[in-house]
């Protein structure tokens, strides 16, 4: 690990009046969790990507209900790691901060982070495809009240809307359709007001959401990639950190922690 490197981005991270940070899958790598284009991309035969669409759903409502349940149950026994953790303590450490992730999985709420803005939804939010009805539960199956637990849908039970009766699918947003009002508008205003740019765990191919870090270093931000390889960002950013997130990123807020 370049320690002076690290000691730098965590300069540049003190000296910065606002920061925003950018995961991707990669992130949640170190936790178990699959990433999308890497070797584990696949659910069986099927690439994730095509999994992840409208179309998909409409032809096969069932494949693809299993490929999300799946990926619910995995995150029973998962965890934040340590890169997690550190994100969140560079938001306690930085008052103005802003995590936007990629990510559906929950993670970076269960590590601690505050200000999330979750670009492509969450993986344990039901959405009706009639009359738009969402229901939030925890990866305990818990409702978001967190009372009664409620039974992760098997396989044979699609879930189906508690007001209109129609099929749920899954609160994600799939290729192909729009991401979230309320997320783009958070990540403008996290890109339009950081001088600073964490690129965490994301191969950058995917938009908008690579999108954005184009937008923050083309208005002068310093941006930082961390990644255990190459990606489509690495041109983009002023300094490339490689390794993996779960050790580069205790040690950029170790040294942070020092310096404000
Ligand atoms: C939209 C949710 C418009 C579901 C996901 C041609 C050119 C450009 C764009 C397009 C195009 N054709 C179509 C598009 C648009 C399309 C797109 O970008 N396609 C790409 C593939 C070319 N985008 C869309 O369709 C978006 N919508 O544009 O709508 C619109 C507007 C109005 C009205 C109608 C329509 C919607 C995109 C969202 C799709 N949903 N996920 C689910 O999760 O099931 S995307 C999916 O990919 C995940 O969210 C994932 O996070 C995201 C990005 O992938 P990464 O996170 O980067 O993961 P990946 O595996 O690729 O990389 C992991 C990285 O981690 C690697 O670099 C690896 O090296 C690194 N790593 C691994 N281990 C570690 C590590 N790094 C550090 N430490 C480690 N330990
Ligand atoms: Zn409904």
């Amino acid at each position: 690990m370049d320690v002076p490197l690290i000691i730098e981005v965590a300069r540049r991270i003190a000296e910065a009046k606002a920061v925003w940070v950018m995961t991707g899958a990669g992130v949640s790598a170190e936790s178990g969790v699959p990433t999308f284009r890497g070797k584990d991309g696949f659910w069986g035969e099927h690439r994730f990507e095509d999994l992840a669409t409208p179309q998909a759903f409409q032809r096969d409502p069932e494949t693809v209900w299993r490929f999300y349940l799946w990926r619910r149950r995995l995150m029973l026994d998962r965890k934040p790691n340590p890169a997690h953790y550190a994100i969140a303590e560079v938001e306690r450490l930085k008052p103005r901060f802003n995590l936007i992730t990629q990510n559906v999985d929950g993670l970076h709420r269960r590590a601690g982070s505050r200000n999330v803005a979750e670009l492509h939804g969450a993986l344990f939010t039901d959405r009706c495809t009639e009359c738009g009805l969402e229901s939030r539960f925890d990866e305990r199956g818990l409702d978001a009240e967190g009372d009664e637990p409620r039974k992760l849908p098997d396989c044979e039970s699609i879930p189906h809307c508690s007001r209109c009766s129609a099929m749920m699918r899954p609160g994600v947003v799939w290729f192909g359709e729009p991401l979230p009002m309320a997320a783009l508008s958070a990540t403008e205003r996290a890109v339009e007001s950081a001088d600073c740019c964490l690129v965490v765990g994301t191969s950058g191919v995917v938009y908008p959401a690579a999108g954005y870090v184009h937008q923050s270093t083309a208005r002068g931000a310093y941006a930082v990639e961390i990644n255990v390889e190459e990606t489509a960002l690495s041109a983009v950013v002023d300094t490339v950190l490689t390794g993996k997130a779960g050790e580069i990123l205790p040690a950029i807020a170790a040294a942070l922690k020092e310096l404000v």
